[in-house]
């Protein structure tokens, strides 16, 4: 059984071993694929094949896809690290534990992922091994985006001023029905999907208690440069995003098999919903369909940190019946 680890458990052994395999990935152009791969997913409709009409469905995000569609990307590229060194298995960003200080995250040392971007230098990463200026990360402009140098680009607190913390997941954690009808990312559709996503804002719900986007979003969000873009895996750290929020949705559903077991699978819809999105849909452009990326477990992996952590945060606060 493969452990994915928290990233603040990997010796610097572990690390050196990861970074290595990422660096060879690129080398080999392979990396790139999963640059292509999400950017692809994230605009339908340039391939004549696909329909070209206003109700087509992103295949991977807005909707119940989004966690299954992830999980079978991060196990694609764990397998392709895998075939460089078998001992890698992805680590996990917990950014809640970095909510109080991001920029202190060890995540961000020059001998892991690196820092920040310099102002002066197009925001360009001047540190670590995925810098620009040592040559070995090589990432395209993209001027339609307003990026119009190469290099990896990272803004932070730029965009979204913090991280989601404890508090924030525990909103997405407490919710006990997977997605619901529209199936959407409107601020008001309920659901622990669309929730975790980070679609629901204040405007749909007044107990969050940032302005703007929420969760996933937000870090992609705080992170900046290239990880606000439909091509943010050119930034390593989005395999380490996911990786948690892959855990997050692994605990929520150890949780439901407990408290509501009747409820299995924990997943909808079932049928009838958007393209793409069933429970029997195929995961493109890969082969596993939704219902076989369900149970971590039989995938092969599980996580570090059991789920009774998280439980812990999931416990509503006290609240006085003489309160609203
Ligand atoms: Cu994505
Ligand atoms: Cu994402």
């Amino acid at each position: 059984m493969k452990v994915r680890k928290n990233v603040r458990s990997l010796s610097q052994t572990e690390i050196d071993t990861l970074v290595k395999a990422f660096l060879e990935l690129k080398k080999r152009g392979r990396y790139d694929t999963y640059v292509h791969w999400h950017h692809h997913v994230m605009i339908p409709s340039i391939w004549s094949w696909e329909p070209n009409d206003p109700d087509y469905r992103n295949g991977a995000h807005r909707g119940p896809s989004f966690l299954p569609w992830h999980r079978e990307f991060l196990l694609q590229l764990e397998e392709d690290l895998r075939s460089i060194d078998t001992s890698i298995t992805i680590p996990y960003w917990n950014w809640t534990e970095d909510a109080a200080a991001p920029v202190n995250s060890p995540l961000w040392s020059d001998k892991f992922l690196g820092g920040n971007g310099v102002e002066g230098d197009h925001w360009r990463v001047a540190d670590g091994p995925f810098a620009y200026s040592k040559g070995n990360w090589p990432v395209p402009a993209y001027p339609d985006d307003g990026y119009p140098e190469p290099g990896l680009k990272r803004q932070f607190g730029v965009n979204a001023n913090s991280l989601p913390n404890s508090d924030d997941l525990a909103l997405a954690l407490r919710e006990s029905l997977y997605d619901t009808p529209p199936y959407n990312s409107s601020p008001f559709t309920l659901g622990f999907r669309n929730r975790l996503e980070g679609w629901v804002t204040q405007r749909g719900d007044s107990r969050v208690r940032t302005p703007g986007t929420q969760l996933h979003n937000r870090v992609h969000v705080w992170v900046g440069g290239n990880m606000i873009l439909m091509t943010s895996p050119d930034d390593p750290v989005f395999f380490l995003h996911h990786c948690f929020v892959d855990k997050i949705w692994a605990d929520w559903q150890t949780s439901m098999l407990q408290d509501k077991p009747n409820w299995v699978p924990h997943y909808a819809p079932l049928r009838d919903g958007p393209i793409g999105h069933n429970l029997d849909d195929v995961l493109k452009p890969w082969s596993r369909r939704i219902r076989d990326v369900m149970d971590i477990t039989s995938l092969g992996y599980q996580y570090e940190q059991p789920a009774q952590i998280m439980k812990a945060v999931v416990r509503p606060p006290f609240r006085s019946p003489f309160m609203e």
